[in-house]
């Protein structure tokens, strides 16, 4: 299907970009390791594979996201942002994985050839659109041009947005899909799409504020934010001047302080649950502390209260999610018409639980990782998902949208009044303020904080809403993690059996008592975690899950 002359083109190209020396695998999100791997080989193919995969979903563009994440700096990677705007389908990932690990040119040929045929691209044309995006470590730029070099040695229309978080490029490649129904791409305008972006979740955010009570004394309108040293600062500062009549923001950990991700930024704070560098416990105290990761598709919060540090991680930002949007859905009278629920994971500590259940509001547990989640969150006309690590948004279904965009609903918000007008108004402001394409800790952060000042929760009840179980987690290095295979949702160990049979015995010498293990799909380590009544009690099961792991695998 190919011609002889693309073939001669991919051949020099293959020849210019050897392959990475080991085989590299998509996992959770995308492609990722150390730049000495080399990555180069792989980001040049992926250029191609975006080409594709856009000319396969009617020349919709595609997005190319180049960062790493919470990784440290000298890591990059790449993950593939899907024609309608998530995370690229799963029947492509093995496409992704045997072009990157083709061993030569007429492997890779062969590949491209069965993708063609298999996903009905009969041609190679013009007509495939990719906007690449990159955060902000020393050789992301570098990688893009290679990305960029893949994409127009198959024709591909290929624009670089420069330095935006992973939760923009997303936004902008749904926004842009959206515009090219009614457009050519020749109209792409890339500035315009970014101020869309800030526009309109800022709009959302003051729009939900306008409707607070005035002069709660339980408003938060200040907030300190660990950047991460990342892409987010600069995201967050292109932001302020549209909220900063309302809302001060102290950035801190911006680009250029000092390595992405070292001692800052979300991973650091939720997994060692310690404060990253630059807050301080004596000019910060008793403010809202918030920290994203690399790439700015996560967010968790903290604060230094009573002269302790508090975490306060993705299940209280579900919670309080999910408390408002229920509320808010009741008032308006739209609960039977409309249904919500929480996805959370496996990690999700039970006390976030319990508390929902108490609330009456429906949670359901997915696999760990941001595409199986929000696969579950479509179950629901309103579905909150959330990782307890700050991964999470809101999925609103087709008919929620279609009817907050009706002739009807401006009907019925004209005609009503009273407290339903305001939830009505209020949830139509969610629609604006929340990032639906993916976690965006820019728009997650302003929607938690509209909703606490709406909710009248403050800083400490937000705190004590429900006080978390001790946990613990800790990452074990495994011979082979494949050999473990777990449930669906990853709570229960299925092979080997005898693995989940020693662990139900250990559960139940401690009291409240929970653990799973399951393979990591990032590192190769199997990770542990566990939750029990007391400290004490959460190490003992943490000692007795890694003595059950090392007998039945490490042995
Ligand atoms: C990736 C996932 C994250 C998940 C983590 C688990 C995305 C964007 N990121 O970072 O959601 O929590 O992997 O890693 O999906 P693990 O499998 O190594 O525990
Ligand atoms: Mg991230």
């Amino acid at each position: 299907m190919l011609s002889s002359d693309q073939r001669a083109l991919l051949a020099a190209s293959f020849a210019e970009y050897p392959r990475q020396s080991k085989n590299l695998a998509y996992g959770t999100a995308g492609f990722r390791d150390n730049v000495a791997c080399p990555l180069t080989s792989c980001f040049l193919k992926m250029g191609i594979l975006g080409c594709l995969r856009s000319l396969a979903s009617d020349s919709c563009c595609i997005g190319i996201m180049i960062t790493a994440s919470h990784n440290p700096e000298e890591d990059n990677g790449l993950k593939l942002v899907d024609y309608h705007g998530g995370m690229l389908e799963q029947n492509w990932e093995p496409y992704c994985e045997e072009l990157v690990n083709a061993n030569d040119i007429d492997e890779f040929v062969n590949c491209i050839e069965k993708i063609m045929k298999n996903e009905g691209v009969t041609a190679i044309t013009t007509k495939s659109v990719i906007l690449i995006g990159h955060d902000c470590r020393p050789h992301s730029t570098e990688l893009a041009y290679i990305v960029t070099k893949g994409s127009t040695l198959f024709g591909g229309l290929c624009v670089d947005i420069g330095k935006v978080t992973t939760p923009q490029l997303h936004y902008i490649v749904q926004d842009t899909n959206k515009l090219m129904l009614e457009r050519p791409i020749e109209w792409l305008n890339v500035p315009g799409a970014l101020e869309n972006y800030y526009r309109t979740i800022s709009y959302g955010y003051k729009e939900l504020r306008n409707t607070a009570r005035s002069g709660s004394s339980k408003s938060i309108n200040s907030i300190v934010v660990d950047c991460s040293n990342g892409v987010g600062s600069i995201a967050l500062t292109n932001m302020v001047p549209f909220i900063s009549d309302v809302l001060k923001i102290d950035i801190r950990n911006k680009v250029g302080d000092g390595k992405v991700n070292d001692n800052c930024g979300a991973e650091l704070v939720q997994k060692s649950q310690v404060p990253p560098c630059g807050v301080d416990k004596s000019t910060d105290s008793e403010r809202l502390l918030a920290s994203y990761d690399g790439d700015a598709d996560r967010i968790v919060f903290h604060a230094f209260v009573n002269d302790r540090w508090t975490l306060i991680d993705g299940d209280k930002i579900a919670v309080i999610f999910a408390l408002f949007l229920s509320q808010e859905l009741h008032a308006a009278q739209l609960q039977s018409t409309f249904s919500i629920g929480v996805v959370q994971t496996a990690y999700a500590n039970g006390s976030s639980m319990n508390y929902l259940r108490k609330n009456n509001i429906q949670s359901v547990m997915a696999k760990t990782g941001v595409k199986y989640l929000h696969h579950k969150a479509l179950d629901f006309d309103i579905g909150v998902y959330f990782e307890a690590n700050g991964h999470g948004t809101v999925l609103f279904s087709k008919s929620f949208q279609d009817f907050f965009e009706s002739e009807e609903f401006l009907t019925h918000l004209e005609t009503s009044e009273g407290r339903v007008k305001t939830a009505l108004t209020r949830l139509s402001a969610c629609l604006q303020v929340i990032n639906q394409a993916v976690g965006d800790a820019i728009s997650d952060m302003l929607f938690v904080l509209a909703a606490l000042e709406i909710l009248e929760i403050d800083l400490y009840q937000w705190i004590g809403l429900y006080t978390d179980l001790p946990s613990k987690q800790v990452k074990i290095p495994c011979k082979n993690k494949n050999l473990i295979k777990c449930s669906s949702d990853e709570s229960r160990v299925v092979e080997p059996p005898e693995l989940q049979e020693g662990l139900d015995a250990a559960m139940k010498t401690i009291d409240m008592g929970r653990c799973f293990i399951r393979p990591s799909g990032t590192e190769d380590v199997v990770r542990i975690y566990a939750e029990a009544s007391t400290k004490e009690n959460t190490e003992v099961l943490t000692n007795l899950a890694i003595d059950i792991l090392n007998k039945h695998i490490n042995s």
